[in-house]
Parts: structure tokens; sequence; C-alpha cells
């Protein structure tokens, strides 16, 4: 009885577990050059086809101190100063993915940073050409993904939610 007990409760640990780390999030943002020439659309295409799911997503016009601070750890490079101006533009797309290890295949799916060197088949590799022109951003690890999640969403805005493919897209 015990022993039934305890097969229950590990199998229900490891489940649990499982949902757990399904639940990874990131932080995405469409930049202002994929904003202008209409790649919002292709861009969220290519999450929503992956099985990530959508859990925030906003269309704003970013401050520059707002961008000042999404970029604080790169304030000392000699190109901060244009990219606060590139990313104060004109409007931008903030969103939230959700999904297993989506910090890290959200990286592969972006590609490298300077589009030079980032593969075909990602997104910098099919749609941009120069790094300061690079069309999109997304968290390098989970505890820049959930420091940036903060700062451009409230938590009342982030939406849980269950996908109807969740049991086809997780084993
Ligand atoms: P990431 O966006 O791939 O995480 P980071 O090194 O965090 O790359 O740099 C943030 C952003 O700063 C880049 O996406 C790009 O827009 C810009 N950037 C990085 N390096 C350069 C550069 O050498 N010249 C101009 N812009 C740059
Ligand atoms: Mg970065």
């Amino acid at each position: 009885m015990i022993a039934t007990l305890l097969v229950f409760y590990s199998l229900l640990t490891v489940v649990y577990s499982d949902k757990m780390a399904n639940k990874e999030r990131t932080f995405i943002m469409v930049k202002p050059d994929g904003v202008q020439r209409g790649l919002v659309g292709k861009i969220i295409e290519r999450f929503e086809q992956k099985g990530f799911r959508l859990v925030a997503l906003k269309f704003t016009w970013a401050s520059k101190e707002l961008l000042e601070k999404h970029y604080a750890d790169l304030a000392g490079r000699p190109f901060f100063p244009g990219l606060v101006n590139y990313m104060n533009s004109g409007p931008v797309v903030p969103m939230v993915w959700e999904g297993l290890n989506v910090v890290k295949t959200g990286r592969q799916m972006l590609g490298a940073t300077n589009p030079a060197d980032s593969l075909p088949g990602t997104i910098r590799g099919d749609f941009c050409i120069q790094v300061g022109r690079n069309i999109i951003h997304g968290s390098d690890a989970v505890e820049s993904a959930n420091k940036e999640i903060a700062l451009w969403f409230d938590e009342k805005e982030l939406i849980p939610w269950t996908p109807a493919s969740n049991d086809w897209i997780y084993e």
C-alpha cells in the first residue's frame, strides 16, 4: 500500500515538474525596423508554429528612459547612444512567450546578434543584414528574461492559459 502511494507520488512529482518546465518564459520584442518593414506577423508566426504560447503582447513607442534600463548592461559600449536612438525611433512590439526551454530555443530562432553571422532559417538570418538593424530582441537567460518581462509588463498583463493544442505539443 505504502509502495503504491510512493510510486503514485513520484509519478505526480514527475508530471508536475514537467508541466512547470513548460512554463519557462522569455521576452521577445520586434524592434522599430521590424515593425516598419511589416514583419510583425511573420515573427509572431515563427513562435506560434514552433508551439510556444503567447502570454503577453503590446504595441508601444518606448521612452528613452525605458530603453536605457532595458539595455543597461550595454551602457558603456560605444554603440549605446545609437542603439537607444534606434530603439526609440518608432513603435515596437514587446511580447512574452512561454514553453519548454523557450529562452534558449528563442535565441536559436533569432540567430546570431550580427545578421552577417545568423544562419539562414533564423529570423535575423532570413530578414536582415546589419547588426544595428537586426529587427528583433530576445532574452539571453532565464534571469534576464524575468527582469525584462517585469520591466515591460505589469503582472496583470501576463495571461496564463492552456491552448487547445497543448497535449499535441507536449507528451
Ligand atoms: P542580442 O540582441 O543578440 O542579445 P546584445 O549583445 O545584447 O545582442 O546587443 C543588443 C543589441 O545592441 C543588438 O541586438 C544590436 O541591436 C545592438 N548591437 C550590438 N552590437 C552592436 C554593434 O557592434 N553595433 C551596433 N549595434 C550593436
Ligand atoms: Mg542581449
